[in-house]
């Protein structure tokens, strides 16, 4: 039974190591500092069974200083250290955060003026003002969702950041305080939300992801998100695009209440440590990073709409299955290579040979209302089809997301869909056309979620 070639593989890479080498691009437009602030905010719906803990929607017209520190210099006196251990070239000031039309605005601008901290002497003057906050000593939570609507700006150089840090940070030094890096965005791979983890083995120990709809995530706003749990951490952009692995965890570093950070970096280490000539805003322009809200929703009981053997622990009880061509049993229950959660999950398989199943389950009398379906995923191999989806009706169109690699178990959902007859069909259409045995994919922990 080692058919089907299930390797427990983790993907590490070093986020906040230097990536590869910078190139100007002059031509990129400049950020339009002003716009859109007539425009509705973007929409966020946490999905049943999580209650807002925390949020700051930037009303007014100053910032609430209940929720958020200011820093004023590039010295960060949390974390005792200058330019913020990474080679930014920004100082930080009050005057470059601001609160206004509903968003915190933190603007960055190139400055003549050759700011020096007094205890930072030894890192020369800074070339660009810049906005950071964070709420340390005054919002400190552990779990939960964490989520802002954020305009990062364009342009080589920028390095806009939503991330917390371990509330212990200033008796545990970083890497052991622990990190969470929900948002980084360079403009070198402008379509991608980059996230990330740091902690300590007794030495520095990185593990990063990321999520991309390929499309440009400068100079609009589009919603970042971590779901942090007590074993692992999912990052979504724009709510339905999960990144591609999931972090699973048991370190102490976030086993414990965390801060939120907000930053406008510019140059350093990410990008390779840039001059301040080369990064892309000239003299006497601004560029900024605008936050709608951030929120911080918590778990609460849970609301989600009851399954039939949802975790395949009753074999394929509750589930059909059904195909366009007699392989309908190469969808089924088992143990091989071990459950999400208990011993069997549904596999979608048929040794080298070709097949297309769609595994689904009907639920009548649901409540009018947006509906997801959300799963736990692992998959190798390539298919035609592979879908976590949910129909109306059986001839109807469906919505749902196109499965990935996954090494690991990765929660996978699909987008919101709207239920007004009480009917859905939900499960995973896979097709095979070339048989291969080195495919598999296994399914298990389904959940449909009313939002
Ligand atoms: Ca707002
Ligand atoms: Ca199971």
């Amino acid at each position: 039974m080692n058919r089907r070639n299930f390797t427990s593989s983790i993907v590490a890479m070093g986020c906040l190591t230097v990536l590869h080498g910078c190139v100007m691009d002059a031509s990129e437009p400049e950020a339009d500092a002003l716009g859109n602030h007539e425009q509705a905010e973007l929409g966020y719906n946490p999905g049943a069974g999580w209650n807002l803990a925390w949020s700051d929607e930037f009303d007014g017209t100053s910032l609430n200083t209940g929720n958020w520190n200011v820093l004023t210099s590039n010295y960060d006196p949390v974390t005792n250290n200058c330019n913020f251990g990474t080679g930014e070239l920004e100082y930080p000031r009050a005057q470059n955060v601001t609160v206004s039309g509903g968003k915190l605005i933190l603007t960055a601008e190139r400055t003549s003026d050759n700011p020096v901290d007094s205890r930072c002497t030894g890192y020369g003057a800074r070339s660009f003002y810049s906005g950071r906050i964070h709420t340390k000593g005054k919002v400190e939570k552990r779990y939960g969702k964490i989520v802002a609507s954020i305009k990062v700006p364009s342009g080589y150089g920028m390095w806009p950041a939503f991330w917390t840090l371990g509330a212990n940070i200033s008796t545990t030094p970083w890497p052991a305080c622990g990190e969470i890096d929900i948002l980084e965005w360079n403009s070198n791979d402008p379509t991608w939300m980059k996230s990330a983890t740091h902690w300590s083995t007794g030495a520095q120990a990185d593990w990063g992801t990321g999520a991309s709809g390929n499309y440009n995530l400068a100079d609009s706003f589009h919603t970042y998100e971590v779901e942090w749990t007590a074993s692992s951490m999912v990052f979504r952009l724009d709510g339905n695009i999960v990144a591609n692995s999931t972090y699973y965890h048991n370190e102490t570093e976030f086993q414990q209440p965390h801060y939120i950070l907000l930053n406008l970096a510019l140059g350093g280490n990410w990008y390779g440590n840039p001059s301040p000539a080369s990064i892309a805003l000239p003299s006497g322009t601004k560029k900024t990073m605008e936050v709608e809200w951030v929120r911080w929703y918590q778990q609460g009981s849970s609301t989600g709409v009851s399954l039939t053997n949802p975790g395949f622990e009753s074999g394929m009880t509750g589930w059909t299955n059904w195909s366009p061509n007699g392989t309908e049993a190469a969808g089924f229950s088992e143990t091989y290579n071990g459950g999400h959660a208990g011993s069997y999950h549904l596999t979608h398989y048929n040794n080298a040979s070709p097949f297309e199943v769609w595994t689904y389950q009907t639920k009548s009398g649901l409540a009018s209302g947006n509906y997801k379906v959300r799963a736990w995923v692992r998959k190798g191999g390539a298919y035609d089809i592979a879908r976590l989806q949910a129909k109306t009706c059986a001839s109807c169109a469906p919505v749902y997301t196109d499965l990935g690699t996954y090494g690991s178990w990765t929660l996978v959902e699909t987008p919101a869909i709207s239920v007004t007859g009480g009917y859905l069909e939900l499960g995973f259409h896979t097709r095979l056309s070339a048989g291969n045995s080195a495919n598999y994919i296994h399914m298990d922990d389904v959940e449909l979620i009313r939002l």
